[in-house]
């Protein structure tokens, strides 16, 4: 290893509301310091940190549902179901539960373990959540994890989906706090952390990331890393999104990111947040098969696995059964049922 090792300092514990404290676990120099090594260097040391808490052939598989599509009022400058933009998505009404429960059978069929609901709403009113909270039972039952994204959430509703079952609520702080308004200004940095707690404190297990690629510098990407990584605890599930750039949102036409960059950021997710889930999320219909593996030998161990994720594409489910039986890695289902349909 190269003589440019980078030292932890467990220090002042920092939660989701104070993420900013100037003494924190993983000060952004320390983890700009780890964006900077050389590549080698890098995947070793995040080799070294998944083996010692996962099975590195192991992967999560969850599939995405979005059970409330389109016409939402927020404007981040990423998103396809942003009113505002035109871009082509149709907005619609919310999912009957049956519809729901046929997907989730049909994910769990193919080997998903973990079941993942999302809604284009700015938050959730009080009479959605039933119907969310039905969903969410009715998941749970069929032996999936859930995990729904709804937006910020007001007093009481983290309570309320606890109550239904429900194991992780993902809510992303999407970038930097310096480079969050260049991308959002409907809503704040501050609201996403408020949101953050309200999970927290309901006792619902935290999925939070962000997206790459966005025309944010290296030391931002740094910094979203040092806010993730200086919650207590840090999130249990940390998706790493590689923007989708949509014809007709604000972010399309942005210079694509070295893929390589990419994989540094996994690795400094996985080195940071050493026994969190970390996801390869959005953007893999993209990759090449090399750049995902190295993804996985970076550290990341889920991914999205179904032909779609919100509205955009998402590889076929045969070609992941495909890359995966390649790799030699498993799901942690122990089954990928694409597989069969190959034969
Ligand atoms: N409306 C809710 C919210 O914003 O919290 C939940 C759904 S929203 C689509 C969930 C996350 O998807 C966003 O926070 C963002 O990180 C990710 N996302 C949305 N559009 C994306 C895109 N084009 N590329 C990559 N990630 C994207
Ligand atoms: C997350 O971090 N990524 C997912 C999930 N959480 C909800 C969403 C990705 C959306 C990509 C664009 C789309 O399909 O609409
Ligand atoms: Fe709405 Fe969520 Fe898309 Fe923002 S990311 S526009 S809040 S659906």
């Amino acid at each position: 290893m190269s003589s440019q090792v980078v030292e932890f300092f467990p220090a002042a514990k920092a939660t989701a509301a104070n993420a900013n404290a100037a003494e924190s676990r993983w000060p952004v120099e320390q983890v700009a310091a780890l964006f900077a090594l050389p590549f080698s260097d890098l995947l070793y040391r995040a080799q070294q940190t998944h083996r010692a808490h996962f099975d590195p052939t192991e992967v999560e598989l969850a599939t995405l549902l979005s059970v409330k599509t389109g016409g939402c009022a927020e404007d981040c400058g990423y998103c396809p179901q942003a009113a505002r933009y035109d871009t082509g998505v149709t907005a619609q009404k919310i999912l009957p539960l049956d519809t729901v429960l046929e997907h989730a059978r049909e994910a769990k069929a193919h080997g998903a373990t973990r079941f993942c609901m999302g809604a284009a709403w700015r938050e959730p009113k009080e009479r959605d959540l039933d119907q969310i909270e039905a969903m969410v039972r009715g998941v749970k039952a069929l032996g999936l994890e859930t995990c729904v994204t709804l937006g910020m959430l007001g007093d009481g509703q983290a309570e309320r989906l606890k109550g239904a079952g429900l194991d992780y609520y993902n809510h992303n702080i999407d970038t930097a706090p310096e480079f969050y308004d260049k991308v959002i200004t409907t809503r704040d940095y501050q609201n996403r952390l408020d949101t953050l707690g309200r999970v927290r404190d309901a006792g619902l297990k935290v999925c939070c990331g962000g997206i790459v690629g966005m025309g944010e510098s290296r030391l931002q990407r740094a910094g979203r890393v040092a806010q993730l990584a200086n919650m207590d605890p840090y999130p249990e599930s940390v998706p790493v999104n590689h923007l989708v750039q949509v014809e007709g949102t604000p972010l399309h036409g942005t210079d694509p990111l070295d893929p390589l960059e990419f994989i540094r950021t996994i690795a400094v997710a996985r080195i940071t947040m050493p026994k969190a889930r970390v996801r390869l999320s959005a953007g893999r219909r993209q990759m090449s098969d090399a750049v995902q593996a190295l993804c996985f030998m970076a550290g990341a161990n889920s991914i999205f696995y179904g032909d779609k994720l919100l509205t955009t594409g998402n590889p076929e489910v045969q070609a992941d059964a495909v890359l995966l039986d390649k790799l030699g890695m498993h799901s942690r289902s122990g089954h990928v049922d694409a597989r069969c349909e190959l034969e």
